[in-house]
């Protein structure tokens, strides 16, 4: 098990319309994260630059990489590309960040 932490972009103005999507989040989406090895998966807003901090633990067998080619997945993604900022690839941009300090 390993955690991971990466940043998205949410268009300014989004935040409620942001939380009410997750709150309603497709229970097969939940089950193809789940199914792909994630765990415990956070998505924190800086409300003053729109960032999104997504915090998730995934098994070391994970297959987090294949969610790219899952319909449900891509669906999702392209649900959420009005209000987030999405890539070429219809994913949503995504910063990995370097973790410095974890005190467990
Ligand atoms: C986010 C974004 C991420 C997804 C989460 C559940 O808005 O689409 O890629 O993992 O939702």
């Amino acid at each position: 098990m390993e955690t991971i932490a990466f940043r998205m972009v949410l268009n300014p103005g989004q935040r409620e319309e942001y939380k009410r999507r997750h709150r309603d989040i497709w229970p097969e989406l939940v089950d193809t994260l789940r199914d792909a090895g994630i765990r415990d998966y956070w998505i924190f807003l800086d409300d003053v630059t729109d960032h999104l901090f997504a915090v998730l633990k995934r098994d070391s067998g994970h297959k987090m990489d294949q969610l790219v080619r899952d319909d449900l997945m891509r669906k999702w993604w392209a649900f959420m590309s009005d209000i987030m900022l999405t890539g070429s690839d219809g994913a949503p941009a995504q910063k990995p960040l370097v973790p410095l300090f974890h005190l467990p």
